[in-house]
C-alpha cells in the first residue's frame, strides 16, 4: 500500500458502465450497469486493509472456510493480500479487461509459513456490456503438487431475500451448515431463511439465475464457463447470525444474497508444477 494505510482501487469503464477493484484482496467492490449497482458492499465494511472487504466479490483461496488441517485465516490468504495491478491488458469499444496478481512471495510469511506452496494467481476482470467477468488463474511454480480450494464470493444486490427466486438449482446436491430451508419442491429456490449451502453442480452449462426483484435490471445470471467450478455456495446470514457480523450489522444482510461459484470440499484440485489450473464466471445484469 503507498502509505502504508489506505489500498488504491482501480476503476474500469466502458459507457455507462464501470467497476472498481481494490489492490487489496482485488476485491471487486462495485459493479454499476448504466449506473445501477448490481453488488452489495457492507455499509460497515472495513477499507482500510485491516480485515477482508465484507461485500464486492472476495476470492477465497487456497482454503474455503476453516480447514481442520490447514490453520490459514479462513478463506484463506487472497482475500486478504495486497495484489499487484498488472495493467490493462485488453480494450476494445465494448470491453476492457484489468488484470491483478499475487504470488507466495507476497503474502504474509506467517501465512507463507502455515501454508508453505508456492504458487502465482492472475485475476482477470473483464468489464464488458451488462456483463462482469472475473477469471482466475491458479499457477503452480513449486516442485511438488498441492491441492488447493478456490471460490468468486459474489455479493449480489437484492431489496429483499425473501422476494428473491434463485434458478439453475433444481438437479445440484447439497449439504446446508445451517438446516434452515428445506429442499426445494420446485425448479427455484426461495428464501425465508439463514441459508448457507455448498451445492455440487455436474453440469456447468446450467447458469444461476437470481430475480432480484430489483429495476430497471431485475435479473442477474451467473454462468460458469470451462472447467473448475463445480462448486455453487449459497450464503445469506439472516437477521439473528447477522448480529454476530460486526462489519455487517444488524440491518445489512437484506441487501444481499451470495451467490459463489468455486472448486470447493468435494471439488478441491490438485495441481501439478507448471501446471495452471482456471475458472472463469460471467456475471450478467437483463
Ligand atoms: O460462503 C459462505 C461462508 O463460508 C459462510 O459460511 C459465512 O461464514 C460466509 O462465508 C462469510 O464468511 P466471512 O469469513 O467473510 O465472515
Amino acid at each position: 500500500l503507498p502509505d502504508g494505510k489506505t489500498p488504491r482501487t482501480v476503476t474500469l469503464t466502458r459507457e455507462s458502465d464501470s467497476v472498481e477493484i481494490y489492490v487489496f484482496g482485488a476485491t471487486v467492490t462495485s459493479w454499476k450497469v448504466a449506473g445501477q449497482e448490481m453488488l452489495f458492499v457492507s455499509p460497515k465494511a472495513v477499507l482500510d486493509g485491516s480485515k477482508a472487504i465484507r461485500g464486492g466479490i472476495p476470492v477465497v483461496f487456497p482454503i474455503f472456510g476453516t480447514d481442520p488441517v490447514i490453520k490459514l485465516p479462513q478463506h484463506g490468504v487472497a482475500r486478504t493480500s495486497v495484489w499487484k495491478f498488472g495493467g490493462v491488458t485488453s480494450e476494445t469499444s465494448s470491453a476492457v479487461t484489468g488484470v491483478f496478481q499475487l504470488s507466495s512471495e507476497s503474502i504474509d510469511p506467517a501465512l507463507a509459513a502455515i501454508w508453505p506452496h508456492k504458487f502465482k494467481l492472475t485475476y482477470s476482470v473483464t468489464l464488458g456490456k451488462d456483463s462482469l467477468q472475473t477469471k482466475l488463474d491458479v499457477e503452480n511454480v513449486d516442485t511438488a503438487e498441492w491441492s488447493f480450494e478456490a471460490l468468486l464470493h459474489n455479493y449480489i444486490a437484492v431489496d429483499d431475500p425473501s422476494r428473491i427466486k434463485i434458478y439453475g438449482l433444481k438437479d445440484a446436491s447439497f449439504f446446508d451448515k445451517s438446516h434452515a430451508i428445506p429442499p426445494s419442491q420446485h425448479d427455484y429456490i426461495e428464501l425465508n431463511h439463514e441459508i448457507d449451502r455448498v451445492h455440487t453442480v455436474a453440469d456447468r452449462s446450467v447458469p444461476i439465475v437470481v430475480e432480484t426483484m430489483r429495476s430497471p435490471k431485475g435479473v442477474v445470471r451467473v454462468e460458469r464457463e470451462g472447467r473448475g467450478f463445480d462448486s455453487l455456495v449459497l450464503w445469506n446470514p439472516w437477521a439473528t447470525k447477522s448480529e454476530n457480523i460486526v462489519d455487517l450489522g444488524r440491518d445489512a444482510w437484506s441487501h444481499f444474497i451470495c451467490v459463489e461459484p468455486g472448486a470447493v470440499d468435494k471439488s478441491k484440485v490438485t495441481v501439478k508444477p507448471r501446471e495452471t489450473w482456471t475458472a472463469k464466471q460471467t456475471i450478467r445484469a437483463a
